[in-house]
């Protein structure tokens, strides 16, 4: 036990329980009795009782501070008893406001993580779960890891979404190529520089990872980009907060239609959490769709949207690298661009791509023991 309870006191709605260290916690009888372990399988670890069904004004008839440092609390709704191991209650302690919004927030990066890119090499992270651990974990800390030595084979990136999730397939298949090719039904199958983007905001939901494997370089061009969002995000809303509120606010409409799909999305640039953390960001100027605001609102989001897209294009923030044969890249397609310079259309330059799920990596994440939210 690393931090005993020393008392606790009955007050009207809460237990307050005092711990060794000096902490003092408060714990609402409807939360205690919500979560207490005869209320939780314990083989599944899913609630067993219907929380709405607990009465309001629930409240113990005893509490008693064992000496092996259990709580026992006697319900007096109906003389049945609760064990509480003091360990859980530390864990779970939701009295301290700070520890909770400060928590799991991302590092944020800027072009200096070019000197240094979060990587790993793929032979190992198939051999070694430590290491597979700190990749997923580079991911989930920076939204975006390189992975090198890939098989140079075709559909090998199937085989690195396998080691932490499933592939989501789309339109495109399970996976696509990315190389240049007549009448394109996107301008990344061409040799044209590709701006920093999200993929497939025209997508609901939009896929949240994205793999792009590279098979084959270019011989001049066709350097890889990419971009902290969030960063980005949080330097808007420093410097011009106005900007940042309109993106936040405003929904926009992406679309992407060819012979056989016609794909629509309708949400704001920027989204944020219920605390107002930047959640989520789209950003892909090939395929917004005509805007359709309010006449007042035109001019004032394109000068917000201009505002955001200068310091994603700004030199601070954009990371160049050139992948050769046997890299790969996976990004959080929630929070970093990525993007590419423009390459010869002589040269057989050749990447395959695929999207997959965020909630899957981080499930293997945790798993492996990692940090995530
Ligand atoms: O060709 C590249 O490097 C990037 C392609 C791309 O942005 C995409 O397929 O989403």
């Amino acid at each position: 036990m690393a931090n005993p309870i020393t008392q606790v006191a009955l007050h009207e709605r809460t237990l307050l329980v005092d711990w060794v260290d000096g902490r003092r916690s408060h714990y609402h009888y409807l939360w205690l009795r919500d979560n207490a372990p005869d209320a939780i399988d314990t083989h599944n670890g899913q609630r067993l009782i219907e929380s709405v069904a607990i009465p309001p004004a629930i409240c113990p008839q005893t509490v008693t501070l064992h000496a092996d440092g259990q709580l026992e609390v006697v319900w007096a709704v109906n003389g049945s008893r609760s064990l509480f191991a003091p360990d859980w209650l530390r864990a779970h302690d939701y009295s301290q406001p700070e520890t909770i919004s400060t928590a799991n927030q991302p590092l944020l990066w800027d072009a200096t993580l070019g000197a240094h890119l979060p990587s790993a090499d793929y032979p190992a992270v198939v051999d070694d779960r430590q290491i597979l651990r700190d990749w997923l974990q580079a991911v989930h800390d920076y939204g975006f890891a390189l992975l090198r030595q890939v098989p140079v084979a075709s559909a090998a990136l199937l085989k690195v979404v396998a080691l932490f999730g499933y592939v989501r397939e789309t339109n495109y298949g399970p996976y696509f190529d990315v190389k240049s090719v007549v009448s394109p039904n996107n301008l990344a199958y061409t040799g044209l520089g590709l701006s920093p983007h999200t993929d497939n905001p025209y997508r609901d939901p939009a896929p949240t990872l994205q793999l792009l494997h590279c098979l084959q370089d270019a011989a001049a061009g066709g350097d890889s980009i990419v971009v902290d969002g969030f960063a980005v995000a949080a330097r808007l809303r420093q410097q011009a907060p106005e900007h940042f509120a309109l993106l936040t606010r405003t929904p926009v409409t992406f679309r992407f239609r060819d012979q056989t799909t016609d794909l629509m999305a309708v949400t704001p640039l920027i989204a944020l959490d219920s605390q107002g953390l930047i959640k989520a960001i789209r950003y892909n100027n090939r395929s917004l769709a005509p805007l359709a605001l309010p006449p007042e609102q035109i001019e004032p989001f394109y000068a917000a949207y201009r505002a955001l897209g200068e310091l994603i294009a700004s030199a601070e923030f954009q990371v160049v690298f050139k992948l050769h044969p046997g890299d790969l890249f996976i990004v959080d397609n929630e929070r970093v661009l990525h993007g590419r310079t423009a390459f010869s259309n002589t040269g057989n330059r050749h990447l395959q791509g695929c999207y997959a799920d965020r909630d899957g990596l981080l499930s293997t994440l945790r798993v492996l023991g990692g940090c995530s939210d």
